[in-house]
């Protein structure tokens, strides 16, 4: 069932909703929310989120949702396409938990980095160099728990594919392609993963915006 995604084109969230559609197969119709107009602050768009962010989807049933990750799970269960969930209950288990690993391992400082280096300057605001490196110090620890896990096996729940994977591609186009860190440089195994999911076709079609 098709769907309206509230966003704005090149927000980190924004993009996960769109990867996971088009790995899906669901169609969606983007509707801009004015981020310069604080749109996503006044009282009709708090009305269908309210933490006054990006994304939230709705459909012509009047059924609406937020939080990116919620949405991906909804995704995963209809429409067609690769099986992003497993439903073994041990694969189910690796699958929650390396989920868990994106979002209290990586996304936090990943984005963090992306809020100083990338969307500060975008709004005129100065970055705190100070703090970057402190993240970058932490994200390099972090990556090596990526690299351990994927040098045993192909993606973080197993050597399936899982929205796990694919959680990391917008944050992880700022921290492992955008910026020069050499994250990769250091580690084969995460380089290996990453080429394999950011290459997919969904992420090409949403790279440069949802
Ligand atoms: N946990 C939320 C995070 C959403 C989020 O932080 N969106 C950003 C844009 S990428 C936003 O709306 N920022 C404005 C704000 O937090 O005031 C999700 O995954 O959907």
């Amino acid at each position: 069932m098709a769907f309206k995604l509230h966003g704005a084109k090149m927000s980190t969230y924004t993009r996960i909703v769109a990867v996971i559609a088009k790995e899906r197969n669901v169609p969606y119709e983007f509707i801009a929310v004015d981020f310069k107009a604080a749109e996503h602050k006044q009282p009709p768009h708090l009305q269908h989120h309210p933490y006054g962010q990006v994304p939230y989807i709705s459909q012509d049933d009047g059924f609406e949702l937020y939080e990116s990750r919620a949405i991906a799970r909804y995704l995963a269960t209809i429409g067609s396409g690769t099986q992003l969930i497993p439903t073994e209950p041990k694969a189910y288990a690796k699958f929650e938990q390396a989920a868990s690993v994106e979002y209290a391992q990586f996304d936090p400082i990943a984005s963090g980095i992306a809020w100083e280096k990338i969307i500060k300057p975008h709004f005129g605001k100065v970055t705190d160099e100070k703090r970057v490196e402190e993240l970058v110090a932490l994200l390099e620890i972090k990556l090596d728990g990526h690299e351990a896990i994927l040098g045993k096996q192909k993606y973080l729940a197993g050597d399936e594919i899982t929205l796990a994977d694919l959680f990391h591609l917008p944050n992880g186009n700022i921290v492992f392609e955008r910026l020069e860190y050499g994250f990769l440089d250091k580690r084969p195994n995460l380089q290996r993963w990453w080429k394999d999911i950011s290459s997919r076709p969904s992420w090409q079609a949403v790279k440069d915006g949802a």
